[in-house]
């Protein structure tokens, strides 16, 4: 696009470096397209390939949307497990999550510019229609203001600026009076009453019905917002605005975003993650690019894009200033303190920081964005999906994973930023990944626990509206689009806004704004717009050369918390400091460390503010090591080919399938159904895998029972009518007390959900087989040698049509299969970890009651899936593991006096003692403010 087209290059009032090479919105704002350049890296991919990576794009798609609109619609999501629609207050409730949900078909509306993109013009006239004749945005239900604007609002202006564009173009769309755009200007306005604070900053929730405050509201007590919830509206706002004339939206986002800025830290020029929306105190100071604060930062620079205010430029190159000074640690972003920006806030990062690459290339600071989408491609590659925290080391921190589209929006402006066909293979790999472990009959699910493979009944509406516009734009070529996506802006929810936007209805943009600019001198600008004839003219290798040195850095090594304040000093030969993980207390040189952190130098007290916080983590991941990690139960039998994956609790007793080969077989339900007397149809359990309900007797008990019978392995379905392990902790079956070595067999646990999953495939199939694993195994193992076609494995779309394996021959491979899995190894040796589990007894179930709902889960259970992963799984960090290993041995062999594991310090102690500290420091950092 022009600079006459809208938007705003670098030739502004603005100081800056070189001039914009091309204002694409789009993907590489400050950069030149390179796709025509490249020459030598990755081999070129072919258009062909391309070409058939787009139409798999679109019949994954096409997969999604259509089990949308035919089992959910209108409901606002699909629940791509049971098939069905999610509608709020019929399902139990996830928490904030639901704020999502309005009752207004949310997923149609988040697709409706997806539609175009994809070159499915005809279905978005039928979907546009739809919207009109459907949609209600009056009812009586508390919403989000942040997810209502970027999906809701967003969705029907993305839609207009299509449908305009269209009816423009002469043929499709003819009809369309701007219907959209009045239903945006009515949610707008109803929106508007959350703005009604002295801060100017919205209350995080509002009634879609009754508004704020109201008696009948429900909502309009709260304190505290996010900064994104606040500063995510200038774009979509300001767009209602431009497109109606109405210059209240515009005015109200604006003022918002002004109270931010005047309140971030002005020593670090960072803001915080939380905010109280009526005094403007800092709730939670922490500041990084990840979650609670992503998309302010998105929006001040592309509100400069598409509103040609040079102020949002000013203030976004100061905040990304702070952040490369302070929060990038490449290819790390960590969080820190806002008034201690040297100080790292935590050890971990979340999936949502993967969308900053993206947003750095669209500044023009490629070597930064090359190198972090380095290292979440590398974590993506471990775990086959971005898990939804991970530590500083690449562990996973909280397995989940929503489907979430920020890689792949980053992996795109990547590549048209560089044009390097590494991204394109990157893609591809997404692509793969999604169909293999993601795709399940109805939809797409997200997965639980990607260390598993389990999923979640629940397919977010984002993920039609970003993640397959991204991998779309990603393979297609000009021609390939109806229109020059290069004239639209995408919002955060990759919704299109026109960027002769700027032209229109100005006169509010310079209303109602602070400006104080006189503190900001030319070096805030040092990392604005690198002109890429510069970056890249001779060497198209330019961003391998930056990725190489960081190929291994997820497998081969493990950094121990990256910390760079004294890199210097490390380097002139000074020694690290003392870290958390390494402290004994029986050490006099590691006490004489600790005596002198807090005492004398800044630096000492901020080694000491460290310890202290990995002290605490090193603490609570040491009670939870004690716990084991979910298991899977992984349906494998026609129709659903390994595509379902269940969570399944594990059990404190019976082979243990982290150590073992996983056991495969069909299931049988027992009789009695609670398993709790000796079975009286072991014919019908014999050789399989029992189904026994919650209740009545312990688990063991249960598990002998259907043991004698001849089980190989049995899953316990709670008695609980509704429960699930979306709104459950998950737990560890408890044994009863007693010895439990003559159990032999695998026992899983599931939530009555996820059991009726399979006893409703039961019902419908009859023989039902199953894989009772530690994790979701991949899908064309468990199909080895039954004759299934190759779409099923690779999900190929042009295959989906084809025939269907003969029930006939799935029942003969039904016998291969049983006769392996009775090679199962049955015999389970014990292990370390389950003796020292057993030897607490008192903190186990000593009984599984049949009155399940008077006992807590807390006071009956551990819980494994609590977020966080406590042990190297898959071997990672083996080789420094070993090191450390090393290390403390020499270091104890050394030292006679020193008796590693015996006499150390409790860290319960050493916790208390620093409380204070703790309480010490944070009131420092309040009357910092
Ligand atoms: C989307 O709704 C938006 O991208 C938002 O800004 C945060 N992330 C989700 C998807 O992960």
């Amino acid at each position: 696009m022009s600079e006459a087209g809208g938007g705003r290059g670098c030739g502004s009032s603005v100081p800056q470096r070189a001039p914009w090479s091309l204002v694409a919105a789009t993907a590489a704002f400050c950069l030149v397209s390179a796709t025509s350049v490249w020459t030598a890296g990755a081999a070129p991919m072919s258009r062909e390939e391309r070409q058939k990576l787009g139409n798999q794009v679109l019949e994954m798609f096409d997969h999604a949307y259509g089990n949308y609109m035919e089992h959910a619609y209108p409901a606002d999501e699909l629940m791509p497990l049971t098939c069905r629609g999610r509608v709020r207050g019929q399902e139990p409730s996830r928490g904030d999550v639901d704020d999502a949900l309005g009752k207004f078909s949310l997923t149609l509306i988040d697709s409706l510019d997806t539609l175009v993109v994809l070159n499915k013009t005809k279905e978005f006239e039928d979907a546009v229609r739809k919207v009109l004749r459907d949609v209600n945005l009056d009812n009586d239900v508390v919403v989000s203001v942040f997810e209502t604007n970027i999906r809701v609002l967003g969705g029907l202006l993305g839609g207009h600026s299509l449908a305009i564009m269209l009816k423009e173009k002469g043929e499709y769309m003819q009809w369309y009076n701007d219907e959209l755009l009045q239903m945006a200007k009515q949610l707008g306005y109803k929106l508007l009453p959350a703005f009604n604070t002295t801060s100017g900053l919205p209350y995080p929730r509002i009634n879609l019905k009754f508004g704020i405050r109201k008696p009948e509201a429900r909502t309009g007590t709260e304190t505290d917002t996010c900064t994104a919830c606040a500063g995510t509206l200038i774009l979509e706002f300001a767009a209602l605005s431009r497109f109606t004339g109405a210059t209240i939206f515009e005015e109200y986002a604006r003022k918002a975003l002004d109270f931010l800025w005047e309140k971030r830290q002005r020593s670090s020029n960072l803001v915080g993650v939380t905010i109280n929306i009526h005094t403007g105190d800092w709730v939670r100071k922490d500041s990084g690019v990840g979650a609670g604060i992503d998309s302010y930062y998105e929006y001040l620079l592309k509100a400069y894009v598409l509103l040609g205010d040079d102020s949002f430029l000013e203030r976004f190159n100061t905040h990304y200033d702070a952040i490369m000074r302070y929060i990038s640690q490449p290819p790390l972003l960590l969080d820190v303190h806002i008034h201690k920006p040297m100080l790292n806030a935590r050890t971990w990062m979340d999936a949502l920081l993967a969308f900053f690459p993206g947003l750095q290339v669209l500044k023009g600071d490629i070597r930064p964005a090359i190198e972090t989408h380095e290292m979440l491609y590398q974590v993506i590659k471990k775990h086959n999906f971005l898990p939804e925290a991970f530590t500083t080391d690449f562990r996973v921190h909280w397995a989940q994973h929503p489907l979430r589209p920020e890689f792949a929006e980053s992996t795109y402006f990547l590549y048209k930023a560089t044009g390097d066909p590494y991204y394109l293979e990157v893609g591809k790999t997404l692509i793969e990944n999604l169909n293999k472990y993601a795709r399940v009959p109805c939809g797409f699910a997200a997965m639980k626990d990607v260390r598993t493979g389990s999923h979640e009944d629940r397919m977010d509406s984002f993920f039609l509206a970003e993640m397959f516009k991204y991998l779309y734009l990603l393979f297609a070529d000009k021609e390939d689009i109806i229109f020059d996506i290069e004239d639209y802006i995408f919002t955060t929810e990759a919704h299109l806004l026109p960027l002769w936007l700027s032209t229109t209805n100005q006169s509010i943009s310079k209303k109602n704004t602070t400006s104080e600019y006189t503190e900001l001198d030319d070096s805030n600008f040092d990392w604005t717009c690198p002109n890429t004839q510069i970056l890249f003219p001779n060497d198209p290798l330019y961003a391998q050369s930056i990725r190489e040195p960081l190929k291994n850095v997820v497998d081969k090594s493990c950094p121990r918390g990256i910390i760079r304040v004294r890199e210097e000093s490390f380097r002139s030969g000074a020694k690290p400091p003392l870290r958390a993980r390494d402290f004994m207390a029986t050490n006099p040189e590691h006490l004489e460390i600790l005596k002198k952190m807090g005492a004398a130098s800044s630096i000492d007290a901020e080694d000491g503010l460290r310890f202290m916080q990995e002290m605490i983590e090193l603490s609570s991941q040491q009670q939870k090591e004690q716990q084991l990690p979910p298991r899977a139960v992984q349906i494998v039998s026609h129709p659903f080919f390994g595509r379902v994956v269940l969570t399944a609790g594990p059990a404190q007793f019976g082979l243990d399938l982290s150590k073992h080969k996983e056991t495969r077989g069909f299931v049988a339900s027992s009789k009695p159904y609670n398993g709790c007397s000796e079975l009286t149809n072991p014919e019908a359990v014999m050789g399989k895998i029992a189904l026994i309900q919650r209740g009545q007797c312990m688990f063991a008990e249960k598990a002998r029972n259907i043991q004698n019978a001849g089980a190989i392995g049995g899953i316990v379905i709670d008695d609980n009518e509704g429960s699930s392990s979306d709104t459950a902790p998950l737990f560890q079956m408890a044994g009863d007390g007693k010895d439990t070595d003559d159990i032999k067999i695998p026992m899983l646990f599931l939530f009555s959900k996820e059991g009726s999953i399979i006893l409703d495939a039961i019902r419908e199939y009859e023989e039902v087989e199953v894989l009772l694993s530690d994790k979701a195994k991949d899908r064309a193992a468990i199909l080895k040698g039954k004759m299934i076609p190759s779409y099923i494995i690779n999900s190929n779309p042009e295959m989906e049509n084809e025939e269907q394996p003969s029930s006939e021959n799935d029942s003969q491979s039904a016998e291969q299969i049983t006769s392996s899995s009775q090679e199962v190894d049955l015999v389970d040796q014990g292990s370390p970890e389950e003796s020292s589990l057993n030897s607490q007894p008192e903190s186990l179930s000593p009984a599984d009651t049949d009155n399940a709902a008077s006992v807590s889960p807390s006071e009956q259970i551990s819980n494994p899936m609590e977020n966080h992963e406590t042990t190297s799984l898959d071997g990672e960090c083996t080789d420094l593991d070993n090191q450390l290993q090393e290390q403390s041995e020499t270091e104890e062999d050394s030292n006679p006096n020193v008796s590693w594991g015996k006499k150390v310090q409790p860290i319960d102690s050493i916790l208390a003692d620093w409380n204070e500290d703790i309480e010490a420091f944070e009131m420092m950092e309040k009357d910092e403010l």
